[in-house]
C-alpha cells in the first residue's frame, strides 16, 4: 500500500524503490529510504511523542529561523516573542489529503492553519500547505504560504473567525498588544535537512560560490565572504550563506553524491556542531558523526506576503 495512515505517521513506498515516514507534529520527515539506504538521519534520542521538536529529519522554521528578531521593528514584535525556529515544527499538522498516488510517484499534503494556540502568540491569518513527494530517485518538499487576509469571500470569512478568536483571547493571553493592524504576513522558511552521512569530517559540499556572503555563527556571528572551493564539515560549521539563488548545493560522501535543489529559498545554512552535540540533550552519542545538516531557506531579512498572497517554495533532494 502506497500510502499508509496511522494515528500520529504517514508512510508512503514506492515497491522496493523508496521509502519515507512523515509525523503529524511538525509535519516532520523523519526517514527517507532511496537508493538502497537511509538518507535522513534521526537521533535515536529524538522525542517522537510531541513534546518538543524532533532532533532529525526535516523539521519545518517558520516563521523565524534562528533566535527571535528584535522587537524594535514594529511589524515583528510577536515574531521577537516566539521560540528559537518559530513554531511550526511544534505543532501538529493535519494530513489533509494524498496528492498522488501513481507506481512512479507518491505524495501527500499537510496543513497548518491557526489555531487558538497559534493565535495568542501569533495572531495573523496564515494558511501552511505542505506537500511532500517521493519518487524514484527524489524526495521534493513543498511549503506554500498563503496570506488568506482577501476580498474573496470565503478567505474572508476565514479572516473573520480567526478575528473573532483573536479578540476572545484574553489581554493574559494576547499580551498587552493589540491586534496587528499591519495585515502583511512577515516570514522567514527554512527547511532544517538532516543529511544522513557516512562520517561528517570526510564529507564536503560543493556548489557554494565564491564571494557568498555569510555568516559564521561559530565565530559569534561575524560577517564573511566566501572564497570559494569545498566545505568541509572536519570542525564545528553553523553557517547561514545568503543569496545562493537556484545553484544547487551537492553533498559529496565517498562515491556517493546528493544534491539540494531550491526554488524561492536562496539562501542555506550549513552545520554541524562537532564535538558542541554533547551539549544537545537529544542528540545521541557520536550523533554528530553522522549527519551534517544542509537546509535551505529563505532567511535574509522576512519576506511579507501582503492580503492575498502567496509563496510556494521548495526544496528537492535527489540521490545521483
Ligand atoms: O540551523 C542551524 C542552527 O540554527 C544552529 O545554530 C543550531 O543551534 C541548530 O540550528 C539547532 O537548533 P535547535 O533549536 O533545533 O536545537
Amino acid at each position: 500500500m502506497p500510502v499508509e495512515k496511522g494515528s500520529s505517521i504517514v508512510k508512503l513506498s514506492l515497491p522496493s524503490v523508496s521509502l519515507g515516514s512523515w509525523i503529524y507534529y511538525g509535519a516532520t520527515l523523519t526517514s527517507w529510504i532511496a537508493g538502497g539506504k537511509e538518507r535522513l538521519f534521526l537521533s535515536s534520542k529524538a522525542a517522537l511523542d510531541g513534546s518538543k521538536a524532533i532532533r532529525g529529519g526535516i523539521p519545518i522554521c517558520w516563521p523565524n529561523f534562528g533566535p527571535p528578531p528584535s522587537a524594535d521593528d514594529e511589524t515583528l514584535v510577536y515574531h521577537s516573542k516566539l521560540a528559537q525556529h518559530g513554531f511550526a515544527r511544534n505543532q501538529t499538522w493535519t494530513l489533509d489529503s494524498v496528492v498522488m498516488d501513481r507506481p512512479e510517484g507518491v505524495s501527500v499534503r499537510f496543513t497548518l492553519d491557526p489555531t487558538p494556540s497559534i493565535i495568542s502568540i501569533f495572531p495573523y491569518p496564515f494558511h501552511l500547505s505542505y506537500v511532500v513527494t517521493l519518487t524514484k530517485h527524489e524526495l521534493s518538499t513543498d511549503l506554500h504560504v498563503v496570506n488568506p487576509s482577501a476580498k474573496d469571500s470565503l478567505l474572508a470569512a476565514a479572516q473573520t473567525v480567526s478575528d473573532a478568536v483573536t479578540s476572545a483571547l484574553p489581554t493574559a493571553v494576547t499580551g498587552s498588544e493589540s491586534k496587528p493592524q499591519d495585515k502583511g504576513l512577515r516570514f522567514q522558511t527554512l527547511f532544517h535537512t538532516y543529511l544522513a552521512v557516512s562520517d561528517s569530517s570526510t564529507v564536503k559540499a560543493q556548489g557554494l560560490r565564491s564571494g557568498l556572503n555569510y555568516v559564521d555563527k561559530i565565530k559569534g556571528g561575524s560577517k564573511e565572504v566566501w572564497e570559494g572551493g569545498d566545505l568541509k564539515f572536519d570542525q564545528a560549521v553553523d553557517r547561514v550563506y545568503y543569496g545562493k539563488g537556484k545553484d544547487d548545493i551537492v553533498l559529496v560522501d565517498g562515491q556517493d553524491k546528493l544534491t539540494v535543489h531550491s526554488v524561492e529559498m536562496p539562501d542555506i545554512t550549513t552545520w554541524n556542531p562537532a564535538e558542541g552535540a554533547a551539549k544537545i540533550a537529544d542528540m545521541e552519542e557520536g550523533g554528530e558523526k553522522r549527519y551534517v545538516c544542509l537546509e535551505p531557506g529563505r532567511v535574509d531579512g522576512h519576506h511579507t506576503l501582503q492580503p492575498g498572497q502567496e509563496l510556494l517554495m521548495q526544496q528537492v533532494l535527489r540521490i545521483e
